[in-house]
């Protein structure tokens, strides 16, 4: 798959590119399934809503030698159509994973993301320009009502906000300050719901502003994030730097599987 210099523009007009079904049922079902069965590991690189002890979030499931890997999720991370699409628009083939996880969000439990920017974390996790994109993939269904992502189109032109560390939800992050995420909704353009089906995918640069909702509803909304940055911009040392699986020290290209599947029997 080739990204279209009409798609490469709308990623760098709006911050985001939507993919639609770029998985077929059977892949999906092979990465829901390694999901389940990750999510019922005692392990770290988990974490957990607060109330239920539920998994919110499973982490670094593309690395081979991480207790949450899955070969399924190593390949995904390789496949031309997910590699190959982030290569394009960071227009290198030298990038590793700075993360990958999984969210959660279970039915009626699963938890809010307050409005942040990924770049707010992860400069100071050491990275010096904000040159990541994120791959996404729905594994459920994701609906308004079960707390599907909100992106504001265009707020990666603001550049980086200074974050504030925010301890309202169960996995505490640096999210926006109030009043700046108050300004960046009246000043800028409207936001709009990611919505949409298993096996769509989104693609967006690491300074959109984005958050999600409550899950109101009775399904579980699951979503695949594989966060790529150039080997160029791997961090600089800091002091207290955070665990392996939220900020990889494996700074090894990740390969491209030409031929690469879900589908083979070793998953
Ligand atoms: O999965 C979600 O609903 C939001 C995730 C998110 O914003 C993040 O992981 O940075």
């Amino acid at each position: 798959m080739t990204l279209t210099k009409k798609q490469l523009l709308s990623f760098e007009q709006d911050g985001y590119l939507i993919l639609r079904n770029l998985f077929s049922k059977e892949e999906v079902t092979v990465l829901q399934a390694e999901a389940e069965r990750i999510a019922k590991l005692d392990t770290e690189g988990i974490v957990r809503e607060s109330q239920t002890n539920t998994p919110k979030i499973i982490l670094r499931m593309h690395d081979p030698s991480s207790p949450t890997t899955s070969p399924a999720y190593v390949m995904a991370a390789r496949l031309p159509r997910v590699l190959g699409a982030v290569q394009q628009i960071l227009r290198t083939r030298s990038l590793y994973l700075h993360h990958s996880k999984i969210n959660i969000k279970g039915a009626i439990e699963g938890s809010v993301w307050p409005w942040h920017q990924d770049f707010g974390q992860w400069k100071l996790d050491g990275i010096v320009e904000p040159n990541l994109v994120t791959f996404m993939i729905m594994l459920d269904e994701a609906t308004e009502l079960g707390g599907c992502l909100h992106f504001q189109p265009g707020s990666h032109r603001l550049g980086r906000i200074d974050p504030q560390w925010d301890e309202s939800t169960a996995y505490n992050f640096y999210s926006t300050p109030i009043e700046d995420i108050k300004r960046a909704l009246k000043q800028g353009r409207k936001p709009v719901a990611i919505t949409g089906r298993p096996g769509d995918s989104v693609l967006f640069h690491c300074n959109l502003l984005h958050s999600s909702g409550q899950n109101l509803s009775a399904e579980d909304r699951r979503q695949v994030y594989f966060c790529y940055n150039p080997t160029s911009n791997r961090p600089q040392e800091v002091n207290n730097p955070r665990p392996e699986f939220a900020r990889s020290t494996n700074w090894e290209p990740v390969q491209l599987e030409e031929n690469g599947s879900l589908l083979g029997s070793k998953f």
